[in-house]
């Protein structure tokens, strides 16, 4: 039977793309739980041909429930999940806050499916903790993954440009709010970043380690390993915040044991699941975030050789993808899909 769904943070912008993507791909769902602050509660929300009532999430807020899909924040997930899975359910969460547990599966469904049921994680039978990735290393590793598996990565060297929504909804309003007032001569409204995000673009905004790479760039680095299982591939990242809206592009370049060309690269990605091309040198058209938008997909184009390996050894790529959906809610409902 169709199992009982919790959505923990449905008033922000995954949550309102998890309603999207589950009502889109036809999720079977038995009873719906619509969860959020108490600032929330009493408002509501469509899905499907219903209205639901927005509940404050509290502990006894899973009773019944088979399946949670968390995102409202890291510190939400780690004060709320044990309570769902104690009530019996599964819990794909898109916060970090479990990401590098031991145990703990951390999911791209077309990378390594396979780790929910070496977790042992079953609907309805065996709860547990599904951790999704962050955004960037997502949207890096699909088409990333595929081109390691035919010439075996060693290195990569990846920088971002990353979109206001992974910010959540207010990051957003403030990009739009921003650009309205600085083409209207006003001086821009700062709440969220402390810098102008309109017509700029800065550091990502997490926390800077020690080591002189910021959180977002070390969740790249730790999370590749922790997928491929694979703690011995170099990775190093710059993260930048850019105003766009929602989906985030990423310039990468992979060292490879083994040699491989172009051609091969392209074909191997034509035949990726959850891969796009958009790779025409001839008229100068690569993928753009506003390309990846709205899409499933993560769009790959500039492939070519990297000239400062020898041996045809390096490529670089760059690719976008939308940063709500593959980025976080879609990659959840695929995990979702997995258990089903
Ligand atoms: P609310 O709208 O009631 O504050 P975003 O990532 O877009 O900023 O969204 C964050 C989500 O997390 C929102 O749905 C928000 O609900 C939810 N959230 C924030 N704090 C809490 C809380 N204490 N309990 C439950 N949900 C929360
Ligand atoms: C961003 N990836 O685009 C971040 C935000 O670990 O889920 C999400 C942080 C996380 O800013």
């Amino acid at each position: 039977s169709a199992p009982n769904v919790a959505i923990v943070g449905v008033t922000g912008a995954v949550g309102q793309e998890f309603l999207r993507v589950l009502e889109q791909r036809n999720f079977p769902i038995g009873e719906l739980k619509m969860l959020a602050s108490a600032r929330s509660a009493g408002k509501s929300v469509a899905f499907r041909d219903k209205t639901y009532t927005i509940e404050e999430l509290t502990e006894k807020s899973f009773k019944g429930v088979d399946l949670a899909l968390f995102s409202a924040g890291g510190s939400i997930s780690k004060k709320y999940a044990d309570a769902a899975v104690a009530a019996g359910a599964v819990v794909v969460d898109n916060s970090s806050a479990f990401r590098m547990t031991e145990g703990v599966p951390l999911v791209v469904p077309e990378v390594n499916p396979e780790a929910i049921e070496q977790a042992g994680i079953k609907l309805g039978e065996k709860p547990g903790i599904i951790a999704n990735p962050n955004c960037s290393t997502i949207i890096m590793l699909v088409p990333v993954t595929p081109l390691h598996k035919a010439a075996k990565a060693k290195r990569i060297i990846v920088s971002t440009y990353q979109a206001a929504s992974g910010a959540g909804a207010a990051a957003m309003a403030e990009l739009e709010q921003q650009s309205r007032e600085v083409l209207e001569g006003k001086p821009p409204t700062m709440e969220i970043f402390p810098f102008q995000y309109a017509f700029n673009l800065f550091s990502h905004n997490s926390d800077m380690q020690p080591n002189g790479y910021n959180q977002e760039e070390m969740k790249m680095v730790h999370e590749t390993h922790k997928i491929w299982n694979d703690a011995k591939v170099g990775v190093n990242a710059t993260c930048i915040r850019v105003p766009v809206m929602r989906a985030h592009a990423e310039s990468i370049t992979i060292e490879f044991e083994n040699p491989i060309d172009e051609a091969t690269a392209r074909e191997v990605l034509r035949q990726s699941p959850g891969v796009s091309l958009m790779d025409d040198r001839e008229s100068n058209r690569f993928p753009t975030p506003l390309d990846a938008s709205d899409r499933d997909n993560v769009y790959v184009g500039r492939i070519r050789t990297d000239l400062s390996v020898t041996d045809g050894r390096g490529l670089s790529l760059f690719v976008c993808g939308d940063q709500i959906r593959k980025g976080a809610a879609l990659n959840a409902v695929q995990i979702a899909e997995l258990l089903l």
